[in-house]
């Protein structure tokens, strides 16, 4: 087993990661930009070098420096996270070629799922369901429209080094498709530096359920069941939860064997993920893989009882994994909601800022993944996630009201965060009966952008309440949004405190 790993990633993922390690007995070392110097994950781990560098591009993109202190500081192996180097080939090449273990799959494997048209084909070679489309590229636009009309409209136009939505247009006839193809490859062109694109038949309202999958050295790849995904916002989850309400044992049970077999398919090991959609008629559909560990993986963790970090690093060490079989049987039931710096009110633009109080939620089944604390600061630099809370509950409905209770526990000031916003999806009628698809945020815009009364005239009474009661003028009883605020028995020992004075 390794003695020592190498996190080369910042925030909650990075603590989450050393925890693991820690538990191992594994000693962890953090790499941190000059933006990170004070960050939580800086002090998680047991030793800690600086990259330097403000943006992305200047440390944590920065492989050469990060394998250079890897090797330095005696680690036997790199733990990518997620983003960042999570997902890039010839990375992971030159961490394997400085003698160090990559935690996460072959690179062969991440180049070949990479690519989304080599993906598609080696789905199709191998039997697993993808959407009606081309096995190509597409290069004349004069025969991609005569593909185009042969699918059926509407279609969609992808870019075959995407994914996440860049590059990709929606066409929903002939006369669209030229301009779209053009515009499509040029966006392509700029953010992959690759503007090869392809046509897939456009899935209408589908559901987006994702299976998790383990691959290890012995011989054994299993899945660990689903996580419905398909609260999104701009390709970007929302919420996410373990089991999906929509499948059934039947339909668990054959998208699990198709996902074993795209793990299977090309060569993988260790944790990745196989994305579906589900349409209307309950037919699903391989749509990629993510090669790497997802933000999302809490409420598989929590719904299997699994490490999966763990499991990575067992796998990564040559050591078999801890499950013998597929996983179609969960313990209850998890909610994930992503906090992020956000104003969803102001269209959910970034929230920059110090953290000048932080109280946030624990109790019953609630788990959360932070990257921050009280005195933080939050840069434009980095992706917005500042926390994940997990719930569990013994079925669905359990899990959704202690979620409910535990963003109204949350107190953070100095920034604005996703938190109201999520309080409003979790209250929501179809969300609580499971009657969603992808669309969900756009459809309900009216009730989870709602107005409430006048905010400011809120927080003033709230000033003036707050500053009565810390003069001991009065109490609050459990009040109105079911948040407590002093408990009854402290009421009752300040009216006797009062009459004895
Ligand atoms: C699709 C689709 C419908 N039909 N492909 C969005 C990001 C990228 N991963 C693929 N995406 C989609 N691909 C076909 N053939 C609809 C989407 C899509 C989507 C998928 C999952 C979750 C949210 C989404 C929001 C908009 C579009």
């Amino acid at each position: 087993m390794f003695k020592k790993i190498l996190v080369a990633n910042r925030g909650e993922i990075a603590i989450r990661i050393m925890r693991t390690c820690r538990e191992m007995g594994i000693k962890s070392v953090a790499v941190f930009s000059d933006i990170d110097r004070s960050s939580p994950f800086v002090y998680h781990a047991d030793e800690a070098c600086a990259l330097g560098g403000t943006t992305s591009q200047e440390s944590y993109l920065q492989w050469q420096k990060i394998i250079s202190i890897a090797r330095r500081s005696g680690a036997g192996a790199i733990h990518p996270g997620y983003g960042f180097l999570s997902e890039n080939a010839a990375f992971a090449e030159a961490v394997q070629k400085s003698g160090l273990v990559f935690i996460g799959p072959p690179p062969e494997a991440i180049r070949l799922m990479g690519n989304k048209t080599a993906a598609r084909k080696l789905m199709i070679n191998h039997g697993v369901p993808t959407v009606p489309g081309t096995e190509d590229a597409i290069e004349n636009v004069d025969e991609a429209r005569k593909i185009a009309l042969e699918i059926g409209y509407p279609i969609l136009i992808k870019a075959a080094a995407g994914g996440g939505g860049k590059g990709m247009r929606l066409v929903e006839n002939d006369a669209q498709f030229e301009e779209a193809m053009i515009s499509a490859g040029r966006e392509a062109g700029a953010a992959f530096g690759d503007a090869t694109v392809y046509i897939e038949k456009f899935v209408e309202e589908p559901r987006h359920i994702e299976f998790q999958i383990l691959a290890d050295n012995h011989g054994r790849t299993v899945h660990l069941g689903e996580r419905e995904c398909s609260i999104q916002r701009r390709h970007q989850k929302v919420v996410e939860e373990a089991p999906s309400s929509l499948l059934d044992k039947k339909l668990r049970h054959e998208m699990g064997q198709a996902a074993v077999k795209a793990a299977e398919a090309c060569g993988y090991r260790g944790a990745g993920t196989i994305e579906f959609l589900v349409d209307k008629h309950r037919r699903f559909y391989f749509l990629e893989m993510n090669t790497r560990l997802q933000v999302e993986h809490p409420v598989t963790e929590w719904v299997t009882g699994l490490d999966l970090v763990a499991e990575q690093i067992r796998i990564a060490a040559g050591l078999p994994m801890t499950p013998e079989q597929n996983i179609e049987q969960f313990w209850g039931h998890a909610v994930e909601c992503r906090l992020y710096a956000e104003n969803p009110k102001n269209d959910f633009a970034p929230s920059p800022g110090k953290i000048l109080f932080l109280k946030s939620a624990d109790g019953p089944g609630i788990r959360e993944d932070s990257g921050i604390t009280q005195g933080s600061e939050i840069s434009l630099y980095y992706d917005p996630l500042i926390s994940k809370l997990i719930a569990w509950g013994s079925d669905r409905g359990q899990a959704i009201r202690r979620m409910l209770r535990a963003l109204r526990e949350y107190e953070i000031l100095g920034i604005h965060t996703t938190i109201p916003f999520l309080i409003r999806v979790m209250e929501n009628r179809d969300f609580n009966r499971g009657t969603f698809t992808t669309k969900f945020i756009e459809e309900h815009r009216n009730e989870l952008f709602r107005q409430d009364e006048s905010l400011a005239e809120v927080a003033a009474f709230s000033a003036v309440l707050q500053e009565l009661k810390e003069k001991n003028r009065v109490v609050f009883k459990n009040g109105g949004n079911g948040r407590l605020k002093t408990s009854n028995w402290k009421v009752i020992h300040r009216k006797k405190a009062l009459r004895t004075r």
